[in-house]
């Protein structure tokens, strides 16, 4: 997913340039302004942190886009290519990573990545699953291209 900093920032499309880049296949995109009940649906195993309400606000405050990646072992691929979770820490460790040369902080990093295969398979029901589209009330603001 590229989070809102990432859209807002334009960011998008140099990103997707280095996914194809990194030969990861984009299945299907969608873009989507989460309202908070699906953004806090979205992270709820971070919801006893005390970065959630400020991780709630940043993921609610301007669309995003969210693609299905298809690449052998892509789950930690997409984690590689994308870096650490803290950009300024990226830059240091992952100069050539998305979070590195797109990234502000530990919040605004601009993509996220599913951490497992099940996590993978969750958020991409979470996007393109129409049921659970309207469950949560996405608020879909595009078609796919
Ligand atoms: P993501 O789930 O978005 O791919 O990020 P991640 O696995 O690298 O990191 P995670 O621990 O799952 O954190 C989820 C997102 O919460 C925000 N965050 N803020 N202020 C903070 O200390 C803090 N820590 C995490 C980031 O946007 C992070 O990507
Ligand atoms: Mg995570």
């Amino acid at each position: 997913m590229v989070k809102p900093d990432g859209v807002r920032a334009n960011h998008t499309d140099a990103i997707k340039e280095q996914i194809q880049a990194a030969s990861f296949a984009i299945i299907s995109q969608k873009w989507v302004h989460l309202n908070e009940s699906a953004a806090i649906a979205f992270y709820a195993e971070h919801s006893n942190r005390a970065f959630f309400p400020s991780l709630i606000d940043f993921m609610t405050s301007g669309p995003v886009l969210a693609m299905v990646l298809e690449k052998p072992n892509a789950v930690a691929e997409w984690r590689s290519l994308i870096g650490p979770t803290d950009s300024q820490e990226a830059r240091l460790d992952a100069p050539d990573s998305i979070r590195a040369r797109y990234g502000r902080d530990k919040q605004n990093n601009c993509v996220h990545g599913s951490d497992s295969q099940e996590a993978a398979a969750r958020e991409i029901s979470f996007f393109f699953d129409e049921y659970h589209q309207s469950e949560m009330k996405l608020d879909a603001k595009y078609d796919d291209e």
